[in-house]
């Protein structure tokens, strides 16, 4: 088998292989996890035979995400954007928080912002998840103007798993989350016991060292 043949079949029995690991978490909720192998036997008349095989592993992860809005229909804006999360294929939306009336944090001076933070299930790996939430806050008509200034919707990735990662355009554990009381108060409400992977800290420790009550 040439090179060119054997990447090429390659490609396809993964995206194969990925497809059906998918598929199976999809159609058995209960199901956390597959590992599986795909072999394709290759037997051109007169050769030996050669197999090409891919062997792939697909979990759910468990993400937190948080949400905030301070334009226009605000309530309107997270709930549209709860509902778009749930609809993504390899997205489930398992918990939401209350949403909170909070003051603008970080010098910008704008309106009150409602946030909220959510508990998703999801098998995309984060930088997937996050290009996802990119284009519901594009669906929600948000332009990017200012840094840290008014918008109609924010989606941010708090923490996956206990996944500790650093790219040029993401970084989990959300850097500032610890910080503040916007993110710790609903995130407080929907997983008080989940631990900051870095401080080792609880999420309802957190909360207590900057939030008032
Ligand atoms: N988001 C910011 C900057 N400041 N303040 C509040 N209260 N809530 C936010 O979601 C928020 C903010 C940048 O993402
Ligand atoms: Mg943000
Ligand atoms: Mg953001």
């Amino acid at each position: 088998m040439t090179n060119y043949m054997k990447q090429n079949t390659f490609k396809l029995i993964e995206a194969a292989a990925e497809h059906l690991a998918e598929e199976l978490l999809l159609q058995y909720p209960l199901l956390k996890g597959v590992t599986l192998e795909l072999k394709k036997p290759w037997a051109p008349v007169g050769l030996p035979l050669e197999t090409v095989s891919v062997k792939i592993t697909r979990f759910w992860h468990t993400a937190y995400l948080g949400l905030g809005s301070n334009m226009g229909d605000k309530a309107g804006y997270l709930n549209m954007a709860i509902q778009s999360l749930d609809q993504i294929r390899g997205c489930r939306v398992q918990k939401v928080s209350s949403f909170l009336v909070t003051k603008p944090y970080g010098g910008v001076e704008q309106d009150d912002f409602l946030n909220a933070c959510l508990m998703l299930q999801t098998f995309l790996p984060p930088q997937e998840l996050l290009d996802r939430m990119h284009e519901i806050e594009q669906a929600a008509h948000r332009e990017r103007i200012i840094r840290w200034g008014p918008r109609t919707l924010d989606l941010d990735i708090l923490m996956y798993d206990d996944l500790v990662l650093e790219t040029d355009d993401l970084i989990i554990p959300h850097v500032e989350m610890h910080l503040r009381d916007f993110v710790l108060k609903p995130l407080r409400e929907i997983a008080p016991n989940k631990r900051h992977p870095l401080l080792n800290k609880t999420i309802s420790q957190l909360a207590k060292e900057i939030c008032e009550d």
